[in-house]
């Protein structure tokens, strides 16, 4: 295997090469040992002392420090943000990632995403890579390089071209849709995303699906200062065509919208809103959307912002009545629904009782939050319509699948809401995937092995999905319970009758003790979940609110009887004539989770776990407490114990006898019995002792790195000794 030797990956491939010297000409310069300390180790499982977070995260410091991004904990992929290019996503990279193994050059997502292309084809096992950490971390970013490197180094063909380009051009669709700038990161995914990417039996891409996650709709229509509303409505504001505003009735001003002002940002330095306008127009027509699906898109788009700049009239308790004909005027036109029973469905509200239809007036706050829920409503079911068009221009059968995981990470924030419980659950969920599916792999290759399965310590956190999840005692069905319940029933009653029905629970807590005492530190309107990652406190203000999730069964008629095509495939009449209560947005994301979980299973895995450095977005920095937090939400220091707690290194016989082989004179230049044989004889010559290392039916498992870092450090001595430049070795073997 020939060395990565141009300058971008060279420093990258230095860790590695030198780390356990396999870069010829670098290793001449300087030693194993010195580069060890200048740039760590590419693997966690050799650090010394593994269990040092202080260790783990000086390591990562090092790497960082020098461009090195990535580093594994053994298949495990940790990526650190550099914000800012590197020039090692190149089509010469990537093709220096194809067909390695896995060890042997630097760590890499290319190395990542052609392992599972790989064991998919000759395993034809379906695989996914799932990349977790917080916003900001870099997970989109990681899903889109994988994307281009299946692009850019699988098979073509003429139709296969087709379907990259769309696999390709969903992703600034789907970002313009879903995607807004937060505090955290200029183009922040608001929702979770799951892709199949599929491939036939040449291993072309050829087809692909995406099933979407807890769009965060409350952004429609309300955004924190500093944040903006998603990006579609600038872009089309800033980019649209003179005629195209005008007939959507719109100014080339954000500052004009409701909906675009709360955060107060219209412009952000690193967004061209104009040009990434034109970007979607294509991607749009690549995709396969006619010109006139686009003009109903667009038409929503505009209506969603007209319902914002709906004002209303009316004393706060008296009946609320709308001050602005002109936004009435462009709905009706634009969604195709008539103006009187759309002004009359935004103040009333319809409810059956007995059989018999009985309309009551709206209040202003009712009113205004009718309005919201019907924006909500709207772009979020548009967005789920949009997926699944995406998903008929992708869609293939019987084909091999890689899977790829975009999904939220834990979030803590000072004020922690449904959002946050339902995301830091769907990380619970994951937490548990791994641990079985990890401690499994490790458990299934010690028994193919023929080697003792050792008992791993571990904490599984099955017991807090079951708090949140489990059939009437669980947290949500709690919370539907009470979102079901005629009369009374608030957020602080749900909150009651947590303390009340798992109150006593190990994971959780509230202000009250069980003495009937308070506990000061959380406020009264909180309750507190121990997550495997650590506490978190969840207000509860909003959660039943959050989890109905209603729109007025008047709005949803007049949308039903919208001449607007997509927005008819949205609002189903059937819906109407349900007299069950819609299922909550809890139960819908539990449900949705749990098929998730069921397609995950039933693949083989692969981890990146991102980690972000700084808040301030900056190239650099490395803020130790921002990334000691991460080390520890990620759940690394875990991870990590987990995979040393057998063996820190393992690999088949081959491998190893080529690598070390000059070592021992029986063994050079060839050994020509057994390969196991020949492993046992040189390890013998090098003196490893009996506990350090154990001899499996194709492979060796090395206990402890301090063992396999002396025998490269001999390997090193020895070629320094025999003066060679352009070394034997080609390639690293850790
Ligand atoms: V969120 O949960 O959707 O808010 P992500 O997806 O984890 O978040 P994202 O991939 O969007 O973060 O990365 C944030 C920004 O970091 C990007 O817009 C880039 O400017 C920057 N970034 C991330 N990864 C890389 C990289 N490998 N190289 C260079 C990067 N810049
Ligand atoms: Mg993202």
């Amino acid at each position: 295997m020939v060395p990565i030797a141009d300058p971008p990956l060279c420093s990258s491939s230095l860790s590695s090469l030198q780390t356990l010297g396999s870069d010829g000409v670098r290793i001449t310069m300087e030693s194993a040992l010195t580069a060890r300390d200048r740039v760590g180790v590419q693997d966690f499982v050799l650090l010394e002392n593994h269990t040092s977070e202080a260790a783990f995260i000086e390591n990562l410091r090092k790497r960082f420090k020098e461009n090195l991004i990535y580093t594994y904990i053994g298949s495990v992929l940790v990526s650190v943000n550099p914000y800012k290019d590197l020039e090692i996503y190149t089509k010469n990279h990537m093709e220096r990632y194809r067909g390695i193994n896995f060890y042997e050059v630097s760590p890499h997502i290319y190395a990542v995403s052609d392992n599972s292309y790989r064991s998919m084809r000759t395993e034809r096992r379906d695989q996914c890579i799932l990349i977790s950490g917080e916003s900001g971390a870099g997970k989109t970013e990681a899903s889109k390089k994988i994307l281009q490197y299946y692009a850019v180094t699988c098979p073509a063909s003429d139709q296969v071209e087709t379907v990259k380009d769309r696999l390709l051009q969903s992703n600034p669709v789907l970002e313009a849709f879903g995607n807004a700038k937060t505090l955290r990161n200029d183009n922040s995914s608001r929702f979770g995303k799951y892709m199949d990417i599929q491939f036939d039996f040449k291993g072309a891409p050829v087809g692909g699906h995406i099933l979407n996650y807890l769009l965060e709709k409350s952004r429609v229509v309300h955004q924190n200062h500093g944040e903006r509303n998603f990006h579609i409505f600038y872009q089309l504001i800033e980019g649209g065509e003179e005629d195209l505003l005008r007939r959507l009735g719109l100014e080339r001003n954000p500052q004009q919208y409701q909906y675009l002002v709360k955060g107060n940002c219209p412009k952000v330095s690193s967004i061209n809103d104009r040009s990434d306008w034109k970007v979607v127009r294509k991607a749009l027509s690549v995709i396969g959307f006619s010109e006139d699906e686009v003009e109903e898109l667009l038409n929503i788009i505009a209506s969603v912002l007209h319902l914002g700049n709906i004002q209303y009239g009316g004393e706060d308790s008296g009946n609320a009545y709308i001050t602005t004909d002109t936004q009435i005027k462009y709905l009706a036109r634009l969604l195709g629904v008539d103006g009187l029973v759309l002004k009359e469905a935004l103040t009333h509200k319809k409810i059956i009782a007995k059989g018999e239809e009985l309309k009551s007036p709206l209040n202003l706050e009712q009113a205004s939050s009718a309005r919201d829920a019907l924006s909500k409503a709207v772009y979020g079911r548009t967005f789920t319509w949009l997926v699944n068009k995406i998903n008929v221009s992708l869609a293939y059968k019987n084909a091999s699948v890689i899977g790829l995981l975009d999904i939220y990470g834990f979030e803590v924030f000072q004020h922690n809401s449904f959002e946050q419980f339902c995301i830091n659950y769907c990380n619970e969920k994951l937490q548990q995937l791994f641990i079985e599916l990890t401690l499994k792999s490790e458990q299934d290759e010690y028994e193919a092995e023929g080697i003792t399965w050792e008992p791993v310590q571990y904490f599984n956190n099955k017991i807090i999905c079951d708090l949140v999840e489990e059939k009437f005692k669980g947290i949500i069905s709690i919370l539907d319970e009470e979102c079901l319940r005629p009369g009374d029933a608030s957020d602080i009653t749900f909150l009651e009758k947590l303390e009340n029905t798992v109150g006593g629970h190990a994971h959780l807590t509230t202000h009250k003790l069980t003495d009937g005492k308070t506990r000061k530190v959380m406020g009264r309107e909180e309750f507190r979940l121990l997550h495997y990652a650590g506490e978190v406190n969840y207000n509860v203000n909003g959660f039943l609110d959050k989890n109905n999730d209603l729109l007025f069964r008047n709005l949803k008629e007049v949308m039903c009887m919208s001449d607007n095509k997509i927005l008819t495939q949205c609002f189903d009449r059937a819906e109407l004539k349900d007299s069950r209560r819609p299922e909550t947005a809890a139960t819908q994301f539990k449900t949705s989770l749990a098929k998730l979980m069921e397609i995950l299973m039933s693949k083989e895995p692969s981890y990146v776990r991102c980690i972000k450095p700084n808040d301030a977005k900056q190239a650099g920095r490395f803020d130790e407490v921002l990334i000691r937090h991460q080390v520890k939400y990620l759940g690394l220091m875990e991870n990590l114990r987990v995979r040393r707690a057998g063996f820190a290194y393992r690999r088949h016989y081959e491998t190893f006898l080529q690598r070390y082989k000059s070592l021992c004179p029986e063994t050079w230049p060839s050994w020509q019995g057994k390969l196991a044989d020949g492993v046992s004889t040189l390890v013998k010559h090098l003196g490893y002792k009996p506990e350090e290392y154990k001899l499996g039916r194709s492979k060796i498992f090395i206990r402890f790195p301090k063992t396999l870092f002396a025998t490269e450090d001999a390997l090193e001595t020895r070629k320094h000794s025999l003066g060679e430049r352009e070394s034997h070795v080609s390639h690293a073997v850790v």
